[in-house]
């Protein structure tokens, strides 16, 4: 391969060096994509696209591990007395009367506590567990970059480029790549690689981040992705 490659991608071409482009993804944990978990017992959430998009990521994490590039996983989540849950996260769950979930960060459900680190729900769902060598980013915001060592250990692996997928689109995965941006990382999102709850949020989500040319990164496709990584 070509020491940088390039994508079709909007709003126009994304160029990433070989040697300093790592995968990013974000919260694929079955507390976000499995059925009970935390996704889905908040307000009745639409699974059908988080689920669909564990295949695709799938494929990205294959292409990535035969050019053995790095890869990074987030998870969301927090210790078991939630001392780092910000409180505005927990408050406007619980405690607005009327317009509370049923159940919230740290309840039982049937895949363990809700969003507790080392529970089975808050763990990567197995088909995108990640392998020996690869680093997991355990976030308590929506952003991964917030409260993390991520910038820390991108700039450690001397990576300026990202590739970008996971759940949910609207949510973790935009608020990370906005943060991102910020800090001087370029952003790809994969759009078959991220998906969320509610199917009218996907255009709009990754519209935002590619209009103005560029105005948080840049948006691709699996296909395209793949076709110049073969
Ligand atoms: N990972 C992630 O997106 N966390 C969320 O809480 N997402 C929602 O869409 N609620």
């Amino acid at each position: 391969l070509p020491k940088n490659i390039t994508i079709e991608a909007k709003p126009y071409p994304y160029t990433f060096p070989l040697s300093s482009t790592a995968l990013l993804l974000i919260d694929l944990q079955r507390d976000f994509i499995l059925p009970s978990g935390f996704g889905d017992i908040q307000s009745g959430m639409n699974l059908a696209a988080v689920t669909a998009v564990v295949p695709n990521c799938v494929r990205i994490l294959q292409a990535f591990r035969e050019l053995e590039l790095p890869i990074f996983h987030t998870r969301e989540g927090h210790l078991p007395d939630l001392s780092d849950c910000p409180s505005s996260k927990l408050n406007r769950q619980a405690s607005a009367p009327g317009t509370n979930h049923s159940k919230v960060i740290g309840d039982p459900g049937k895949l363990g506590r809700l969003l507790v680190r080392g529970e089975h729900g808050h763990d990567i769902v197995d088909e995108c567990q990640p392998k020996l060598g690869e680093v997991v980013v355990d976030k308590p915001g929506k952003g991964a970059f917030w409260n993390t060592n991520l910038s820390e250990e991108l700039v450690g692996w001397g990576i300026t480029h990202l590739i970008v997928g996971g759940v949910t689109t609207e949510c973790c995965v935009t608020t990370t790549v906005r943060e991102a941006n910020d800090r001087g990382f370029e952003c790809c999102i994969i759009e078959e690689c991220a998906a969320g709850y509610n199917d009218s949020f996907q255009a709009p989500s990754l519209n935002m981040i590619h209009w103005s040319q560029g105005l948080f990164g840049f948006v691709s496709s699996l296909p395209n992705l793949l076709k110049e990584l073969a």
